[in-house]
């Protein structure tokens, strides 16, 4: 079985299928060009800041920013988005505050998630954009449910699930799309296919010619999609989440793309792999397409994007320098709170321990407990 690759954009930026071209307005375009940039200048820095000894952890989106940001764009701003860990860029695409972005990297006072995850692992409540959660595949039946929920309400909303190659080895991704084929759930299945799973390659994972092809055997459409081409990833989700708002289930998507970077700031790909594979893929850039693309319709130009860069490199300095300058950790109270609606005697009673301990070794305590 073979799938055709939808495109929208060759290589250079020319339309070669105008019937599946989205109608984006120049404001559209200069959003999602702004946005691609962002996560790749943040990118950049925030990995260099690790280098530094300033940040504990990151995991970059580098070559991969148009599956997911053009996600965003096709899906409505109450879409559940329940994300892998290389899909930040749909909550930058939605608005969330960079300067959250960063305190949640490092953990500090004003961390939404109070440092009880590893960085990179945001959750924007506001935005429907549901926590990373670190195990491979595990949010995809959260994704599933939360479909069905939306189905079983009568809301028009749909979810999606982002995640990786190496996810469709799991036996969650497998009782996630049995399940929401069933029940009709409007679903949207996005695997980033990016060649990788650590240091595990793609041909590892299955022995089919694709894994948007699997879909058949569950009982929905499986699409496969050139993962650099953002106006060809607005198409096919628009198409999927248009399918689960009809009441027709679920959509898996395959998004062929290529993790450029290492897994993570803690991996060294020179390892296991050619260090010439990345560099093919550099000449199939997604934020070079657009770029073409929205140049080409003369909605974009230099001094726009010099100006982009300006403003992006201006709004990473003031987060970082609001990050550093919060409480590096959350009080020692919060160690107790969020379990139960209100904190039990006997946590109140730890807690209170905890704290006599820390008064009692006074300046010699480590910072903050
Ligand atoms: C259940 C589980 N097994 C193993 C790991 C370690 N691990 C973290 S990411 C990863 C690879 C995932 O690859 P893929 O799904 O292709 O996503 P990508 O990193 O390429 O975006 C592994 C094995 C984990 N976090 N959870
Ligand atoms: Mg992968």
């Amino acid at each position: 079985m073979k799938l055709e690759v939808i495109r929208v954009l060759d290589d250079d930026g020319r339309v070669v299928h105008p019937e599946r071209e989205p109608p984006l307005t120049g404001d559209d375009l200069r959003r999602l060009y702004r946005t691609m940039t962002l996560v790749r200048i943040l990118d950049e820095r925030m990995l260099r800041l690790q280098r530094q000894g300033r940040l504990g952890f990151y995991l970059t989106s580098l070559g991969e920013e148009a599956t997911h940001i053009g996600a965003a764009h096709a899906l409505r701003p109450g879409d559940w988005l329940y994300p892998a860990y290389r899909e930040v860029g749909a909550a930058l695409y939605r608005g969330y505050p960079l300067r959250t972005f960063m305190c949640q990297l490092f953990g500090n006072a004003e961390d939404p998630v109070k440092g009880r995850q590893m960085p990179v692992h945001h959750s924007v409540r506001r935005l429907n954009f549901v926590s990373v959660s670190s195990p491979v595949g595990s949010h995809i039946p959260h994704a599933v449910g939360t479909a069905w929920a939306a189905k079983l309400q009568k809301s028009e909303d749909v979810a999606v699930a982002f995640f990786g190659d190496g996810a469709t080895s799991t036996p969650t991704f497998h009782v996630s799309a049995t399940f929401a084929a069933l029940k009709k759930a409007p679903a949207i299945l996005l695997c980033r296919n990016n060649g990788w799973a650590i240091s595990v390659p793609s041909s590892m994972q299955t022995a089919s010619h694709s894994f948007a092809q699997k879909a058949v055997a569950y009982g929905m459409p499986g699409v496969l999609v050139d993962g650099q081409d953002i106006l060809a990833m607005i198409h096919v989700v628009a198409e999927a989440a248009a399918r689960g708002r009809r009441g027709e289930g679920p959509t898996l998507i395959e998004a062929r793309t290529y993790r450029r970077g290492a897994h993570s700031s803690s991996d060294d790909p020179s390892k296991y792999r050619d260090p010439e594979e990345p560099r093919e893929w550099e000449r199939r850039d997604p934020i070079e397409k657009l770029r073409k693309y929205a140049r080409g319709r003369g909605e974009l130009d230099a001094a726009f994007e010099e100006r982009t860069r300006q403003e992006i490199d201006a709004e990473i300095g003031d987060a970082l320098a609001y990050a550093e300058s919060r409480p590096p950790k959350p009080p020692l109270s919060s160690l107790v709170e969020d379990v139960f609606a209100e904190v039990t005697p006997r946590l109140r009673e730890e807690l209170a321990e905890v704290e006599a301990e820390v008064a009692k070794h006074g300046p010699k305590r480590p910072p903050h407990g």
